[in-house]
């Protein structure tokens, strides 16, 4: 396929881009971390890594794409201050293959930043299969000091027995119940529902796709403490960061 050959010479030539948007803690107004998200600049115009990353899975190419994003993130993250962390999103592949510990404890070697300062977002899918490899490679990554967030929080088969068999730090709601929340009483009563379930079971909970003001002052109402969204900021090439740090609260 034209994009995979395209993806394989990106990724060899360091075309692919890693930006990040940032979390905003709600009660301080401060910028608390960035989400590392990969991006594609391309001649005939970028292309979405909802579109490149299904193709990077099939060619086998994510392992290569993920680590790059990973040792991208952290060392872009070491020129960042020590209280702002980093997240990055994982394929489910990286967990069945390869030797995503070492990869992550690489990473961090090389970018010489504290495990405390990374987050690893995964989705519902990984754990729900609940293979003994992925539940030790989690507890493993845990165990090191990472951050693991549960990200896209209420799509997919959404069985919550699995925040039994895992410890997440941190729940990310999926932004379908965030966007137009004002609007919206049945969002309104599943956001706090899971609120609520952060705050019994001792999990952070973070709010993705805060697109107005008035979608934060609902999640602010319902005692939401982090959120994320275009309301704050798209996410934006590291050499923005220091500006957004400056320009923050
Ligand atoms: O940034 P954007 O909304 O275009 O991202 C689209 C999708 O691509 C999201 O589901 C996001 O989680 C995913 N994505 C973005 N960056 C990465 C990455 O570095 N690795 C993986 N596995 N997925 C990513
Ligand atoms: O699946 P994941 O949550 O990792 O996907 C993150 C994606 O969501 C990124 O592609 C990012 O660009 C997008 N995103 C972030 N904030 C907003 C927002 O406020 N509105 C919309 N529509 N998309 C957002
Ligand atoms: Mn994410
Ligand atoms: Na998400």
């Amino acid at each position: 396929r034209r994009l995979e050959l395209d993806l394989r010479a990106a990724l060899a030539a360091e075309a692919i881009e890693v930006h990040y948007q940032p979390l905003l803690n709600l009660r301080t107004g401060a910028i608390s971390g960035f989400e590392a998200l990969v991006r594609w600049p391309h001649a005939e115009g970028d292309v979405s890594p909802g579109e490149f990353i299904p193709i990077a899975e099939e060619s086998g190419l994510i392992y290569a794409l993920g680590t790059y994003v990973l040792r991208r993130a952290c060392r872009d993250a070491s020129q960042w201050p020590s209280d702002v962390k980093v997240a990055v999103n994982l394929s489910a592949l990286q967990f069945r293959h390869g030797d995503l510990v070492a990869t992550v404890q690489s990473a961090l070697a090389a970018a010489g930043i504290s495990p405390q300062r990374l987050d690893l977002e995964i989705t519902e899918a990984l754990v729900l299969d609940r293979s003994e490899r992925v539940l030790n490679t989690l507890r493993t990554l845990r165990g090191m000091g990472i951050g693991i967030s549960m990200d896209d929080f209420g799509t997919g088969y959404s069985s919550l027995s699995y925040l039994r068999s895992f410890p997440f730090d941190k729940i990310k709601i999926d932004r379908s119940f965030v966007t137009n929340l004002n609007e919206n009483t049945d969002s309104q009563a599943i956001v706090r529902a899971i609120l609520s379930l952060g705050n019994s079971l001792g999990i952070a909970i973070t709010a993705e796709g805060v697109e107005t003001e008035l979608d934060l002052a609902c999640l602010q109402a319902e005692g939401c403490l982090e959120a994320q969204g275009f309301l704050f900021a798209k996410a934006q090439p590291a050499s923005a960061v220091a500006a957004m740090l400056l320009g923050e609260g």
